[in-house]
């Protein structure tokens, strides 16, 4: 199967309400899009990369750079039998794992419309509905972030994702799980603490939390490890996880006793894949991480979370809790019992809504 063509857009969309980590408050997206044209159809992906370098390395204007000089021609006019071959073409480029994924994604989005099937069940997923959760980030005020997680609930999510941050760490949870002594709870740091703050993150203990999201350095396993052997709460690594390599690494040492998957940070879907086969033969739960996605990265997120060792409800959630109107259709939504249920429409799985995003647009350029 030849890729015969790639067009990368960027479209920008402002969120419907800020969104704030330890790092950055983010209110509005710059999202790049990627559309290869493979025997005559169209598969779409996103790069899952935030505007700034603070997450990881890689950032929207960086990654139009790799994929435009480097990636890009590596891969057009090229041809595969299955979209796993892709990874091996730009392996020579040395990081940027979402732009890289980009191209790979959307050629296993081409593969499986072409093969007249959902992406998700080419993957081998088996989960015709999803389980969801959200994430919740730092509001103004303890008051406006207990409702925030009234409403979501009230919605139908299953588990609930704080994030955190020294000042908004242990009354902020204390105070949510006074409100709601039965949810799902989990915080996410994003790199915000470091083994200084063992004794601090240890009090988190008392709130039974169903886990810490990667509380130290982005590039951390081993600490984690020794972090991992002075909390009962399960610690979650995400940011540290880059490849199966990691994976397998945080298994051995212990770092942690779940990891968020995130399709762009490891890669793309095969490495995704080799992420889910090393854990699962671990028994090391899994779920699917969001990166703020658009429709597209959206539709790949819930493909991914149809494998079998997703069994804890992932950062998928609805089209309108991020966008006033989504670039896919129909939009993304979410039951009351807080699930998704997977495409039965081949491909994507979702129709891409393409004079929206022309009209998005900041810049696209064809290769
Ligand atoms: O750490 O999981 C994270 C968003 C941007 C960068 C990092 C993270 C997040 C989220 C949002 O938690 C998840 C989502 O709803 O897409
Ligand atoms: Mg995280």
């Amino acid at each position: 199967m030849k890729i015969e063509a790639a067009t990368l857009r960027e479209i920008r969309m402002p969120l419907v309400s800020f969104f704030e980590t330890s790092f950055a408050r983010m209110q509005q997206r710059r999202i790049l899009l990627l559309e290869l044209r493979v025997e005559g159809v169209s598969g779409w992906s996103e790069v899952t990369c935030g505007e700034a370098p603070f997450y990881s390395h890689e950032f929207t204007d960086a990654a139009a750079m790799v994929l435009k000089e480097f990636a890009l021609p590596l891969a057009v006019g090229r041809s595969f039998e299955h979209p796993r071959e892709i990874a091996a073409w730009l392996a020579r480029i040395r990081g940027h794992a979402m732009a890289k994924a980009a191209i790979e994604n959307a050629a296993w989005a081409a593969w499986a419309e072409l093969a007249g099937q959902p992406l998700w069940r080419m993957l081998g997923g088996t989960r015709e509905e999803i389980p969801c959760g959200v994430s919740i980030g730092i509001k103004d005020t303890v008051q406006d972030l207990l409702e925030a997680i009234a409403r979501e609930l009230a919605a139908g999510y299953q588990r609930i994702k704080v994030k955190i941050k020294p000042g908004w760490d242990y009354e902020v949870l204390g105070e949510v799980r006074r409100h709601f002594p039965a949810i799902l709870l989990m915080g996410d740091a994003n790199s915000a603490y470091t083994l200084d703050d063992t004794e601090h993150l240890r009090r988190f203990d008392e709130f039974g939390l169903m886990m810490l999201e990667q509380p130290l350095w982005h590039d951390d396993i081993w600490l984690h490890a020794r972090l991992q052997r002075a909390l009962r709460t399960p610690i979650c690594l995400d940011e540290a996880i880059h490849h199966v390599r990691d994976a397998e690494q945080a298994i051995a040492l212990g770092a942690c006793k779940i990891i968020n998957v995130k399709l762009g940070r490891v890669g793309g879907f095969s490495a995704a894949l080799a992420v889910h086969a090393a854990t699962q033969a671990a028994a090391m739960p899994v779920w699917c991480g969001g990166m703020l996605e658009s429709g597209v990265g959206r539709a790949h997120n819930i493909a991914l979370s149809t494998l079998p060792n997703f069994s804890l409800p992932g950062d998928v959630s609805a089209s309108k809790r991020y966008w006033s109107e989504d670039v896919i259709e129909p939009e993304v939504e979410v039951s009351a019992q807080g699930t998704i249920r997977a495409p039965e429409r081949p491909g994507l799985g979702f129709a891409v809504r393409r004079e929206r995003i022309e009209k998005l647009s900041a810049w696209e350029v064809a290769l």
